[in-house]
């Protein structure tokens, strides 16, 4: 499996509830490089267009609303099968049925407030990345 790329977010709730610290220690023991990172605050209209893929979904409204009320940490990852093996490292989008010992499973509150993003394809990691961080901040 050739060595590729996901993009992370550590979303508010975590970081308001001072989970930082164990979330980047579980990425980095699954063996993920951290190829970028840095602590931001998302605007409004970042959220808008991060997040446009669900903007008809019911719940985007509250999900622009908590993606921005306080700084979040983005991050670029490498990793054999990156984008997989985070999603199965970060579990389900709903906590309750997130499996044991997922990153979720451990600090996520809600279905909304789930502690973690994950990028869902190699083409989106590449997207989200290129969002976050410009080629200069990558290493
Ligand atoms: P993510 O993109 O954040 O990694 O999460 P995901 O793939 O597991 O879930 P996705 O379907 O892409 O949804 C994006 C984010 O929207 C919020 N959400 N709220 N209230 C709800 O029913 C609901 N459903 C989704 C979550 O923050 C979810 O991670
Ligand atoms: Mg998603």
């Amino acid at each position: 499996m050739a060595t590729n790329r996901t993009f992370t977010m550590i979303k508010p709730d975590a970081v308001e509830n001072g989970h930082t610290g164990a979330i980047l220690e579980k990425i980095n023991a699954a063996g993920f490089r951290i190829v970028a990172m840095k602590k931001t605050h998302m605007t409004k209209r970042d959220a808008e267009t991060f997040y446009a893929i669900h903007n008809e979904r019911p719940f985007f409204g509250e999900l622009v609303e908590f993606m921005t009320r306080g700084p979040i940490v983005a991050a670029i990852l490498e990793k054999e099968n990156a984008v997989e093996d985070f999603r199965t490292l970060i579990g389900a989008t709903n906590p309750a049925e997130a499996a044991e010992g997922t990153i979720r499973k451990l600090f996520a509150t809600s279905i909304g407030e789930n502690a973690v993003h994950g990028s869902d394809s190699d083409e989106n990691a590449a997207i989200e990345g290129s969002f976050h961080f410009s080629g200069r901040e990558m290493f």
